[in-house]
């Protein structure tokens, strides 16, 4: 049973693909550490070997390249980003009380957490292999052989090109100043800061310059279909394919079903709202949603991360339901109930986060 170095207390759903998360109190630092991270995975975790491994760029450049991790290292200026990676089924426990999801991990709010990643900028790369102007989406392709992808397939992905050539999307071999671990896509990794983590690609082996986005079976899978839509026969057009994470919150302690005193209770959580958007405020309610408290919000680390929040709110005794919700810089807020925005594969839940805990006196 290999756990790939994460503590000892993980939630793991699955050791066969490999898929964990951290339980929610141990989110609560800004950057999370490695043996903490949440763990996402559609194939086995692939071991490279470093000194045999290329990294190809072709498609619809001037100048294809393949290149060592020397290469990369020796022929761009380092650069590093502090960011946050989520999971777009994040919270898919919440919408599978409201309706059943068969077949997909029931993922807590810990599928998400921040890093500081190092390594070079995606932008310089494609430079220099002379990007084409006809180039609209650039697709990565990993190195894991997915069972679940019809047909079986290494996991790929693709953005748009204005987002593979801003200046914060990086190939990243660093992970928390340290190299970058087998389990979280060693020897190389895309970081695409802001959207959902299944557009960071793993033991990245070919980024290829192209008119449509990419095919793999993953591009079209991470999507929102309709409520009523079947996900083993809906076509890749079907859903609204998703890339920049929307805005998101979560409750971190106290945990679901807690036991406290009555009285004074300090609740904490994070606050997230990808791309060009950013967390405006953050609301705490001690009565599930009539009175509201402003939450005290942190400033991020960098644009590209979560903001921890906390709030004190005086409980009374008795069964309670806490209740967070955020707005964002448009004014736009979290939607109430997961019932408005379940859908079939259980992504995106940005609904209002709710727990209960009981309260002693
Ligand atoms: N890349 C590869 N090659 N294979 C994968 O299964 N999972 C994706 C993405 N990149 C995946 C991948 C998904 S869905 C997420 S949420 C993130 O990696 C998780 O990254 P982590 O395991 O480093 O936390
Ligand atoms: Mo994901």
């Amino acid at each position: 049973m290999d756990m790939w170095g994460k503590r000892g207390d993980m939630v793991v759903h699955d050791m066969e693909p490999f898929n964990a998360e951290p339980p929610p109190g141990a989110l609560l630092d800004r950057i999370t550490p490695v043996d903490t991270f949440y763990g996402r995975n559609h194939g086995p975790i692939p071991r490279i070997d470093t000194a045999s491994w290329r990294l190809r760029v072709d498609g619809l450049v001037d100048r294809p390249l393949e290149l060592s991790l020397d290469d990369l290292r020796d022929r761009f200026p380092r650069q590093s980003v502090v960011a946050t990676l989520q999971c777009a089924g994040n919270r898919r426990a919440d919408l599978m009380r409201f309706r059943d999801i068969p077949g997909q991990q029931p993922w807590g709010p810990g599928a998400t957490s921040t890093a500081r990643w190092s390594g070079v900028s995606l932008a310089q790369v494609l430079t220099e292999a002379g990007l084409r102007g006809e180039a609209a989406h650039i697709a990565f392709t990993g190195a894991d052989l997915s069972q679940e992808a019809r047909p079986p397939q290494p996991f790929g992905a693709s953005v748009p090109v204005g987002k593979a050539t801003s200046e914060e999307v990086l190939l990243a071999w660093a992970m928390n100043d340290q190299a970058l671990p087998t389990a979280h896509g060693a020897p190389l990794r895309v970081v695409v800061p802001g959207w959902i983590g299944a557009r960071s690609v793993k033991w990245l082996q070919r980024i290829t310059a192209q008119a449509r986005p990419s095919d793999n079976w993953f591009q079209a899978g991470y999507s929102v279909l309709p409520p009523e839509a079947d996900p083993h026969t809906a076509a890749p057009g079907d859903g609204i394919t998703l890339g920049p994470i929307a805005l998101h919150c979560a409750i971190l302690r106290p945990e679901h079903g807690a036991r406290l005193p009555a009285g004074p209770t300090r609740v904490t959580g994070f606050a997230f709202a990808g791309e060009d958007r950013t967390v405006a405020r953050v609301e705490v309610s001690g009565d599930g949603g009539t009175t509201w408290v402003r939450a005290d919000l942190d400033v991020p680390e960098s644009p590209w991360t979560w903001q921890h929040w906390r709030a004190d709110l005086t409980l009374p005794a008795g069964g309670t339901e806490l209740v967070a919700r955020a707005w964002d810089s448009t004014a736009a807020v979290q939607p109430e109930s997961a019932a408005t925005v379940w859908n079939p594969k259980g992504y995106a839940n940005t609904s209002w986060a709710r727990l209960r805990v009981a309260c002693h006196r």
